[in-house]
């Protein structure tokens, strides 16, 4: 099979920001137009957000809770939502907004050609993204000249760099101004450079403090470069490079004590003393590094050479598999592009943003969207590429210490279903979304889930705090169900869905999503706490608060209950985007084959719920079907959610509107075909589906340090290689009966301790080859 280049391309320039394609180093992004007569980089940088510092906790809050706690055990639920409104939310009750940078826009002299402001007169137009140098290209030729513009945002030297040439000398002729709806000025700083200065927005009462700036600066080779009043001025050049840098006075959550010019100035200095081609080498080295890690292969069809857009409207003939491929990768780079070591994670929008007040404000909404975004970070090998989380999560054990003492009266940190720039943890929005105070406790879980792929100790010992300090704040804040006598959340919902009509109908006392979440958590901070040694009575009562939470429960439909109670037949909305209380498929692994009867409560669950949903829902729906073991189902739920109604022409993934976590849903419920290790085996093609019946794939990561690269035909598993990385057993299934070798042509010795699972010792670094027995 020959490799296909991963790559997105078009026939015209993007006309709407949603055809427009993003380039990102993590913090610093553009979404790059490709127009011929103009061209515009619509610019964000992940730390310009509207308010400031902040303290959203309610001082009354702790007072109204014992009230609050009995009138939902009381199912006086709209009782309970008017006294969580009135006392409990925090203030303001929503939290600051990302913010746009603005855009650079560059202008050209009109085509010969040109007629009523068309650009004509272009010949052999093409735009595309190579997802393997993050290089972002267009080319056409235009009276006899062929014009060439490369844009990438380079992590290596943090500036987007953008170079113009054509095949004829002096043709590179522009002016580039920059345009926001919150610059406060801008200028001419010198002969070759034009600055942007902004501030975020008020919110709610919070003042607007951040501050930015942009600069953008010209290199030509030939040809004059001016500057004035800033506007940017280049005539007739051979080739020009125009970088672009940005900075902020965000330092962290609680510090705006940056400078923002100086950051900008900083790095545009730094990377104008580069040659182009060096900045070129040093960012393909850079993001290759990360990129080329792992990789996915089917065969191309025909299909496969159309513009991206187009295979997107015709996934649905089934001609195409190779988009799948295409997908995967795209989460791939998004990651690589919006969460990169000392960046902020990624948003609902990942980095990009072209608003002032976006949908959902653009920030971390930690019900569900921001743990998808991190999902493919330990399976598709960009383990790098989870530490903005970390570092949010060790910020979130600060500011939620706060909410927890102020509102609850406990120790540890709490976050509820949302946080921003300023590490917002008491609950917002309203009662009926906010009021669910588990959201920190499934993001901690990641920290575990580190662990769990890389068996890094060191790690384990920094983040250790964050877990435990999570799991006091439960030890302290479950109380006694009055009816089940059960240890549970109060007050709670199973995120945004309502198991009775009226206002208050989502407030419950623990769901069963805050059961099996805090079941993960105790457990890892138990095990994470016997790995290093420590905190023995934090263990103990973790342990026995875990024995005391609600089961999960099979309903009268034979579904997994949502609640502690059977109210799913009677909840308003029967085909709910959140599908929360499989949160035990997946990621967790509570619900498995091994678990016969939930696992079928599951499936169930699933099938009354339906396929139809938002982008993220069905990014969700794609893996509990893999974890279903239904390949083919779950393919049915990528191609639902590869259609233009719910993919963009630049494959960002629509809620609707765009949210990223449904990209990035997409590429973990692959790799969740090709290969699984929830329950700490290896499952080799565990959900296959039958429409992609060759391939390989290689660079997986499974828990218990292994890496994995496969070969498939037929549908069925010609060959596996895994090398190890920490020297564990191997405990590996397939539906084929499989024997194994060490890479270097030594036999291994295996044990069958089961049917159809394989087991063996490993060398750390050492390889073994896995294939079916003859
Ligand atoms: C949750 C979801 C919505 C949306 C928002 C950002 O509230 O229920 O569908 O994704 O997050």
């Amino acid at each position: 099979m020959s490799t296909t280049p991963h790559r997105l391309w078009y026939p015209r320039p993007a006309r709407a920001w949603l055809e427009a394609l993003p380039v990102g180093n993590g913090r610093l992004g553009a979404m790059v137009y490709g127009g011929t007569a103009t061209e515009e980089l619509q610019l964000s940088e992940d730390t310009v957000w509207a308010g400031g510092p902040h303290v959203f906790d309610n001082p009354g809050a702790r007072e109204a809770l014992p009230e609050i706690r009995r009138l939902v055990f009381a199912g006086e639920w709209d009782a309970a939502q008017r006294l969580i409104d009135a006392g409990f939310m925090g203030i303001p009750v929503k939290q600051p907004p990302y913010q746009t940078v603005g855009s650079l826009r560059l202008a050209f002299p009109a085509g010969e050609d040109d007629e009523g402001g068309e650009d004509g007169g272009v010949s052999g137009y093409r735009r595309e993204l190579d997802l393997a140098t993050a290089v972002h290209a267009v080319e056409f030729s235009r009276a006899g000249v062929r014009h060439r513009r490369e844009v990438f945002a380079t992590a290596a030297d943090q500036v987007i760099a953008v170079r113009l040439t054509a095949d004829s000398p002096g043709a590179v002729t522009f002016t580039a101004a920059f345009g926001s709806p919150l610059a406060t000025g801008t200028s001419s700083p010198d002969a070759a450079t034009i600055a942007l200065a902004g501030r975020g927005e008020d919110s709610g009462g919070v003042a607007g403090r951040v501050r930015f700036t942009a600069l953008a600066r010209a290199v030509a080779e030939g040809g004059t470069v001016t500057s004035r009043d800033g506007e940017l001025r280049v005539d007739g050049a051979d080739a020009v490079t125009l970088l672009v840098s940005a900075g902020t006075n965000y330092v962290s959550w609680r510090d705006l004590g940056g400078d923002p010019r100086a950051r900008a100035d900083r790095d545009l200095a730094a990377a104008g003393s580069l040659t182009y081609a060096r900045l070129r080498e040093r960012h393909v080295a850079d993001h290759g590094e990360l990129f080329g890690r792992a990789d996915l292969q089917v065969p191309a069809t025909a299909a496969a050479v159309l513009p991206t857009d187009e295979r997107i409207a015709g996934f649905a003939n089934g001609d195409d598999p190779q988009l799948a491929a295409l997908c995967f990768q795209y989460g791939r780079y998004l990651l690589i592009a919006s969460s990169r070591p000392g960046t902020q994670p990624a948003n609902l929008q990942g980095l990009w943003n072209d608003m002032t007040d976006p949908p959902w404000g653009c920030k971390y909404t930690i019900n569900i969207n921001t743990e998808m975004n991190y999902w493919p970070a330990g399976p598709a090998n960009l383990l790098d590429c989870w530490q903005p989380l970390f570092d949010l999560l060790r910020e979130l054990r600060e500011s939620g210490a706060r909410t927890a003492r102020d509102s609850y009266g406990a120790r540890g940190w709490v976050a509820h279903h949302n946080t921003d720039a300023w590490r917002g943890t008491a609950p917002v929005d309203g009662a009926f979304w906010g009021m669910w105070p588990t959201g920190g406790a499934w993001l901690a879980m990641s920290l575990w889930e580190h662990y769990r792929f890389t068996g890094d100790m060191a790690a384990l010992r920094e983040h250790y705090p964050v877990l435990a300090d999570a799991a006091r704040f439960f030890l302290d804040t479950l109380v006694e169900d009055p009816g089940s006598g059960h240890l549970v959340t109060c007050p709670s919902v199973s995120p945004e869905n309502a198991h009775h009509p009226g206002d208050g109908g989502s407030l419950c006392a623990g769901p069963t999503m805050d059961g099996q979440i805090l079941r993960d958590l105790f457990g890892a901070v138990d095990a994470a706490g016997r790995l290093l040694g420590i905190d023995e009575e934090l263990r103990a009562g973790a342990r026995a608060a875990a024995r005391r939470l609600p089961p999960m429960r099979v309903g009268a439909l034979g579904q997994l209950q949502e609640w502690q109670q059977d109210w799913d037949a009677q909840a308003p909305e029967q085909d709910h985007r959140h599908v929360s209380h499989l949160y035990g498929l997946h990621p967790s692994n509570q619900i498995t084959a091994d678990t016969p009867e939930l696992f079928e409560a599951a499936r169930v669950t699933l099938e009354q719920r339906g396929d139809a949903g938002t982008g993220w829902s069905l990014g969700w729906k794609i893996n509990f079907w893999a974890r279903l073991a239904d390949g083919d189902r779950s393919f049915k739920l990528l191609s639902d959610q590869l259609t233009p109604e719910r993919t963009a022409p630049n494959l960002f993934d629509l809620h609707p509107p765009f949210q990223i976590d449904g990209n990035f849903g997409a590429t973990a419920g692959i790799t969740e075909w090709l290969v699984q290790s929830h329950t700490d085996e290896l499952r080799l093609l565990p959900a296959l589906p039958g429409a992609l019946p060759e391939g390989r794939v290689r660079g997986l990561l499974a828990r218990g340090g292994f890496e994995v690269a496969l070969n498939w035909s037929g549908g069925a598993l010609a060959e596996a290689r895994v090398t190890s990385r920490l020297g564990r057993v191997a405990r590996v299934r397939s539906a084929a009966d499989l024997e194994v070798e060490s890479g270097d042509g030594s036999p291994a010795a295996a044990t069958r301790p089961a049917p159809g699972l394989l087991e063996f010792p490993t060398r750390a670094g050492a390889d073994y080859v896995l294939r079916p027995r003859r």
